[in-house]
C-alpha cells in the first residue's frame, strides 16, 4: 500500500530540506544546504542553539576530547581564526558561547525554529516528500529529512521504584535547567551514577553541598583533564597551517589532533611502561594517554590490563581511606566504557562531607519523597541529581519515529537491530539521512568533524539527486546487512564490545545488544567517499515525479 500523507492536514511550509536538531550537526547541515541554494528549515526543541550542548549544562561540564580549537568546527579558517578558546579542555558555557557565535557569523538564525519538536514524520510516497508535524501543530513538507537529533540526547531515568516520589529539587544531568541558577549551598546532595557526567559534577558539587552522597553502580576509570590556558603557540601554529592541522586530525583515528604511536605495551619494560603513562597522567586529558602511550590499548587484553592497573594504583594513592578507594577500583576493560576525564574525582571522596555508596553491595530499595532508601539505611537528601545517562545513539530519533515505506515506523524496523547503510541512511526511510546515526562513528569520532564530513556527503548525495532528476534514494534491499557484518568485524577486532555500556545498548532494559559504534574512523570516511565516487553505490533511486507534487 502506497503511503500517502493525509489530504486532510494543512501543510503551512514547503522546503528542499527539514533538519531536526541545531546543535554541531543540525547547524552546520544548515549552513552547507544553504550554501547551495537549497531552501532549509531547522528545528530544535531547546530555546536556543547548541544541542547536547545546551542541555548539558551541569556543573562541572567540559569537551572530553581534545579541546581548544580542535573540537569546532574545521570547514572555515574564518572561524578558526576569530574564535579565542580560553583552555584547553573548554567547559561547557564556553562551547555554548562558540555555537552562538557561529550561528550569528554564519548568520542561521533566521532558518531555525526554535522551541519547536519535531513530533512526527511521514513519507508521503507518492508526493517523494517527507509531511513532518511540529509540536506547534503545523505541518510543513521537505524533500529531505536530515536527522540531527544527538547520539546523547535522549536522556534516561532508570525505573528505580518510587522515582517519582522524591519531593526535593530534581534534576537530570542531560536536561540541566537553563532558566535558574541551582544552588548546592547548606544541602544534602546525592547523585545518582558515575559516568561522565557524574565524575565531572562530584568534585563541583562537593564543595559547595553541605553533604554529597554519590550513588556508584559501576565504579569508572578517569583520568585528569590537565587543564590549562590553552597554547597561544599551538594556536598559532595552528592558525597558520590549518590545513596541516585539519590534514592529521582526518587521518588519526579518533579525529584527534594527537599523532598515534606505533609502539606496542609489550615492547617496553615494566619501568619504561611507568614512565609513559606517567607523563600522559601528568599532561591530562584523553589524547594523551589512550592515543599517544601505546597503540594497542583497546586491542591487546594485556596492554589494557597494564594501563588499567596504573589507573587502579593511583586510585589507590588518591584516596585516604582503603576501604573507599577499594569501592572505587574498576575492573572493567579501560576505555571500553567511554572514557572519563575529571579534576579532582578520587580525591573528593577525601573530603568529611562526601559519602559514597557502593550499590553492587548496598543496593538501591526505592526512592522516597526525601531520599534514597538503600539496603543498609535510608540517605536523606533535599536534592537528587540523576546523572543516569541516555538511550545513547539510536534514542532521540526512535522517540521522533518517522514513518518510511508502507506507514511502517522506525521503531518498528528497527525492533530486531538498529539497520542502517553507511551509518547515514535507513532501509525502507527514503530521503531521510542521519547525522552521528547508528553503526557510523559517531560517539568514538571527534564529533563536530564528524558531523561535518557527514553533512558534506549529505549535501553531495542531494545535488547528484538533483543534478540526475532523482526523487528518492534509499538503500537498497541487503546492503544493511552487509554495512552491519562491516560494522562488527571492525569492532570485534577491538576490546569493545566485551563490555557492556551504553555503546551497546546494555544501558537501557529491553534496548537490544548491538555495538552501534563504526570504529573505522578515517577508513569509515573513506568508505563514504568511495560510495559516492561509484554513482551511490548500494543505493536505489526512483526519477522525480512531479515537482508539482511538493
Ligand atoms: P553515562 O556515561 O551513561 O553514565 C550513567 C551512569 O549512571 C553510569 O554510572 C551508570 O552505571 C549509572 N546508572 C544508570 N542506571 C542506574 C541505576 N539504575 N542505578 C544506579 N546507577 C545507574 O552517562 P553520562 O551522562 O554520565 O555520560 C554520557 C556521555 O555524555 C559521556 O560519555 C560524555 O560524552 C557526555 P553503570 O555504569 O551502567 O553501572
Amino acid at each position: 500500500m502506497a503511503n500517502t500523507a493525509t489530504a486532510t492536514r494543512h501543510v503551512t511550509e514547503q522546503f528542499d530540506a527539514v533538519v531536526i536538531g541545531a546543535g554541531f550537526g543540525g547547524m552546520y547541515a544548515l549552513h552547507t544546504l544553504r550554501e547551495q541554494g537549497l531552501n532549509v528549515r531547522a528545528y530544535d526543541e531547546a530555546s536556543g542553539v547548541g544541542g547536547t550542548w545546551y542541555w548539558n549544562r551541569y556543573p562541572g561540564a567540559r569537551v572530553d576530547y581534545p579541546g581548544g580549537p580542535f573540537y569546532c568546527y574545521t570547514f572555515s579558517e574564518d572561524l578558526i581564526k576569530e574564535f579565542d578558546w580560553p583552555e584547553k579542555q573548554p567547559d561547557q558555557p564556553t562551547v555554548l558561547r562558540y555555537l552562538n557565535f557561529v550561528a550569528d557569523r554564519l548568520d542561521l538564525r533566521g532558518d531555525i525554529e526554535l522551541e519547536t519538536r519535531i513530533t512526527g514524520a511521514v513519507f508521503d510516497e507518492a508526493a517523494q516528500r517527507w509531511e513532518i508535524e511540529t509540536s506547534k501543530g503545523t505541518h510543513v513538507r521537505a524533500q529531505f529529512l536530515v536527522c540531527a537529533v544527538g547520539a546523547l540526547s535522549a536522556t534516561h531515568i532508570p525505573p528505580i521504584p518510587g522515582v517519582d516520589s522524591f519531593k526535593g529539587e530534581r534534576y537530570h544531568t542531560g536536561r540541566w535547567p537553563n532558566d535558574k541558577k541551582v544552588v548546592f549551598k547548606g544541602k544534602r546532595v546525592g547523585i545518582i551514577g558515575t559516568g561522565s557526567s557524574g565524575i565531572q559534577s562530584t568534585p563541583v558539587v562537593a564543595r559547595d553541598a553541605a553533604h554529597l552522597t554519590v550513588f556508584q553502580r559501576t565504579p569508572q576509570y578517569t583520568v585528569p583533564a590537565g587543564n590549562c590556558p590553552t597554547d597561544q603557540a599551538l594556536v598559532a601554529e595552528a592558525r597558520a597551517d590549518w590545513s596541516k592541522f585539519r590534514h592529521i586530525m582526518l587521518t588519526t583515528p579518533i579525529g584527534a589532533p594527537d599523532v598515534p604511536t606505533t609502539v606496542r605495551a609489550c615492547e617496553h619494560t615494566p619501568e619504561q611502561r611507568r614512565d609513559t603513562y606517567e607523563a600522559a597522567w601528568r599532561k591530562g586529558g584523553l589524547g594523551p594517554i589512550l592515543v599517544t602511550t601505546y597503540c594497542d590499548i583497546l586491542t591487546d587484553k594485556q596492554s589494557n590490563d597494564w594501563l588499567a592497573e596504573f589507573v587502579r594504583d593511583k586510585i589507590r594513592s588518591a584516596v585516604q581511606n582503603p576501604e573507599i578507594a577499594r569501592k572505587l577500583l574498576p575492573s572493567y576493560l579501560i576505555a571500553t566504557k567511554r572514557q572519563v576525564m575529571d579534576e579532582g574525582y578520587y580525591e573528593t571522596f577525601n573530603r568529611d562531607n562526601v559519602n559514597l555508596v557502593d550499590l553492587r553491595e548496598d543496593p538501591i530499595i526505592e526512592i522516597t519523597a526525601d531520599g534514597v532508601r538503600t539496603q543498609s539505611g535510608h540517605h536523606w537528601l533535599d536534592m537528587l541529581i540523576f546523572a543516569t545517562g541516555f538511550d545513547a545513539i539510536t534514542g532521540a530519533l526512535q522517540k521522533i519515529n518517522p514513518r518510511g515505506r508502507s506507514g511502517v515506523p522506525l521503531t518498528e524496523r528497527w525492533a530486531a537491530r538498529f539497520n542502517s547503510y553507511l551509518g547515514v541512511t535507513i532501509p525502507n526511510m527514503p530521503n531521510l539521512f542521519m547525522i552521528h546515526g547508528p553503526e557510523s562513528p559517531c560517539v568514538l569520532f571527534n564529533m563536530p568533524l564528524g558531523a561535518e564530513l557527514q553533512g558534506d556527503w549529505i549535501r553531495e548525495c542531494i545535488l547528484h539527486l538533483r543534478k540526475h532528476g532523482i526523487g528518492s534514494i534509499e538503500p537498497a534491499p541487503g546492503v544493511d546487512l552487509a554495512w552491519a557484518k562491516e560494522v562488527e568485524e571492525v569492532a570485534n577486532l577491538s576490546l569493545f564490545p566485551r563490555t557492556e555500556s551504553w555503546y551497546t545498548g546494555s544501558n537501557i532494559a529491553g534496548k537490544h545488544r548491538q555495538f552501534a559504534v563504526h570504529l573505522g574512523g578515517p577508513a569509515y570516511f573513506a568508505r563514504l567517499r568511495e560510495v559516492a565516487e561509484r554513482g551511490y553505490e548500494g543505493f536505489i533511486t526512483e526519477p522525480e515525479r512531479s515537482v508539482a507534487a511538493a
